[in-house]
């Protein structure tokens, strides 16, 4: 059982920019599934998605992996295939010990690899199924079309990308509705006025996120010829981009 998330619970003299360290490994699995609406059905529909779109003899990417949840969904669904392994990647070396502790947990016949990597230096190959689960948001903007460049790249016909992302709506009113509907949800999750004002200080330098638009535009841009968004709550969906 994960520790209960009380990160930014006492107030802070000064907020500084949220870092993926030790102590948000503590508490990763409760901060974001009281934080992410749909956390697990988005999970469930990755294991859904990849039963679809693995193919034998690829590699499966979970880019972004934290403490394992996407790869564990995506391994749960592809023992039937022939000659598969999942790659899970992340730079915060606190969050890939974990993550490899937790998957010595659970048996399976799919081998896996977890690798303290930036995403953005490594080196993607033969992939059917790319996941990034809230990942991308986290990457600077200015990365983020040559890094789906490389992902389309890697991908052979017929393999998808599967994108969950929190976004931004054009219009000012609407975002706020969604931002809105959004801190309640959090409120009715237990966290306090405090910890959601200090959460989203500390999170806005790193985690700049685009709209639905773009992100539809840039997918189409590196060559997909299909994007889909097949989940929503609030300001998070999850798309999926098919080669
Ligand atoms: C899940 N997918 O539970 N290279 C590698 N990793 C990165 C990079 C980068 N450039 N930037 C950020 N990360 C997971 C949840 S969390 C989302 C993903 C969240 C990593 C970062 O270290 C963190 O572990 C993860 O991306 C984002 O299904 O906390 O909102």
């Amino acid at each position: 059982m994960s520790k209960k998330d009380a990160i930014f619970a006492e107030p802070l003299p000064q907020v500084s920019d949220f870092v993926f360290d030790q102590n948000v490994v503590e508490v990763f699995p409760d901060m974001i599934n009281r934080s992410v609406p749909g956390y697990q059905s988005i999970l469930q529909g990755i294991g859904q998605l990849t039963k679809r779109f693995a193919q034998s003899h690829s590699n499966l990417y979970d880019l972004g992996c934290s403490l394992g949840a996407a790869t564990l969904a995506m391994r749960q669904h592809v023992s039937h295939l022939e000659q598969v392994q999942i790659i899970g990647i992340d730079n915060s070396s606190a969050m890939v010990e974990r993550c490899q502790l937790h998957l010595q947990g659970y048996r399976s016949t799919v081998p896996v690899s977890i690798r303290c990597e930036d995403i953005l230096d490594s080196e993607l190959s033969d992939a059917s199924v790319v996941t990034m689960n809230f990942t991308l948001q986290f990457v600077p903007p200015e990365q983020r079309q040559p890094l789906l460049q490389r992902i389309y790249d890697s991908l052979k016909p017929g393999g998808a990308l599967l994108l969950s992302e929190k976004f931004r709506s054009n219009s000012p009113s609407m975002n706020e509705l969604l931002v809105d509907i959004h801190h309640e949800f959090k409120r009715a999750n237990g966290y306090s006025e405090l910890e959601i004002a200090q959460k989203r200080a500390a999170i806005e330098n790193v985690m700049r996120i685009d709209t639905l638009e773009t992100h539809h535009q840039r997918l189409q841009q590196v060559g997909f010829s299909q994007s889909q968004v097949w989940f929503q709550c609030y300001n998070f969906a999850a798309l999926i981009a098919v080669k």
